[in-house]
């Protein structure tokens, strides 16, 4: 049994299409605390982050919009993590992806306090490792990577806490890469799970490799879950649809290799726009991979160690 905190992240400054904002909403009609205590958890809804002041900063590149926003949130959604985590499990509705600058940095505040290594499961169709200097389309949903591995170029964000190793991330699902992000990620010792790793090896034998070494590492473990892994076929609900995503049993089965492994202390979900939603399906798949994250299953399994 888990303690579930859920914080609401109404915002879609991170990027140029507007709706995601209800994401919080969404999540909220779909079910999503009825389904964790339908698994024996327990369920405590903090409500929706409210960001500071946002103040007055600029930067080099003239490209990007909302920095100040972004900045407010990242500090609210830091200190919103870091609080929550000795608690029990947050789990962030979103809102873009930029607000994952905020709750992996949150992340890496609690397991410093720990004495452990925080590691990070990026799932996702970008791999979001622009800098606030490189991204050209000014959308710092494609930054948070690149800030928690604590590469420069974030002026005027604060220093990421404590940097997250390449060597501690794994990305799967990625099927679009910018040229500064593909230069970023050929420097950075990273594992980069692309659709063609997917088509060739499934996901089971990757996952599990990286389960492994957060196992032996005593890690703690953050899962950002982009709506647009999902093929945009079963999960129309977001702004940057991208063909030849994760299906519906890859994505299940994701969820119930990280339920096994028991190590799951932080997660993300985010990009959902309820706005472009088809009846609600999105969102409901959404919350039906959180039941599986959460234990929800056919039948048992032996248990397996990692
Ligand atoms: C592109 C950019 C992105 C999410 C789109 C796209 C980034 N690399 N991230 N959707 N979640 O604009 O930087
Ligand atoms: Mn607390
Ligand atoms: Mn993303
Ligand atoms: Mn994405």
């Amino acid at each position: 049994m888990t303690h579930c905190i859920l914080l609401g992240a109404p915002m879609d400054e991170g990027q140029r299409r507007p709706g995601c904002l209800m994401g919080p909403a969404a999540y909220r009609v779909a079910g999503l605390a009825q389904t964790l205590v339908a698994l024996n958890h327990t369920v405590e809804d903090r409500g929706d982050v409210l960001p500071g002041p946002a103040p007055a900063v600029t930067c080099v590149n003239p490209a990007v919009h909302h920095l100040p926003e972004m900045v407010a949130w990242t500090d609210a959604l830091r200190e919103a993590v870091a609080d929550a985590l000795p608690d029990g499990l947050p789990i962030v509705m979103g809102g873009d992806h930029a607000l994952a600058l905020g709750t992996v940095a949150g992340a890496a505040v609690h397991s410093r306090r720990q004495g452990r290594p925080l590691f990070v499961i990026w799932l996702d169709a970008h791999s979001d490792i622009h800098t606030v200097e490189t991204t050209t389309s000014g959308n710092l949903h494609g930054t948070p990577m690149a800030y928690a591995l604590g590469l420069g170029g974030f002026d005027p964000f604060p220093p990421f806490p404590h940097p997250v190793p390449g060597q501690n991330i794994c990305m799967f699902g990625i099927r679009s890469v910018d040229p500064a992000e593909h230069a970023a990620l050929q420097a950075i010792d990273i594992t980069v799970n692309d659709m063609r790793v997917l088509d060739e090896q499934g996901i089971v034998a990757p996952l599990r490799a990286f389960l492994d070494r957060v196992q032996a590492a005593n890690g703690m473990l953050h899962v950002s879950l982009d709506v647009d892994f999902l093929d945009p076929s079963i999960a129309p609900a977001v702004g940057t649809t991208v063909p030849g995503g994760a299906t519906f049993r890859e994505a299940h089965l994701v969820m119930e290799l990280l339920h096994e492994s028991g190590l799951v202390t932080s997660l993300d979900l985010v990009e959902l726009n309820p706005f472009l939603d088809d009846r609600g399906r999105t969102a409901k798949l959404m919350v039906d991979l959180v039941g599986s994250l959460m234990g929800r299953k056919v039948f048992d399994r032996p248990t397996r160690s990692f």
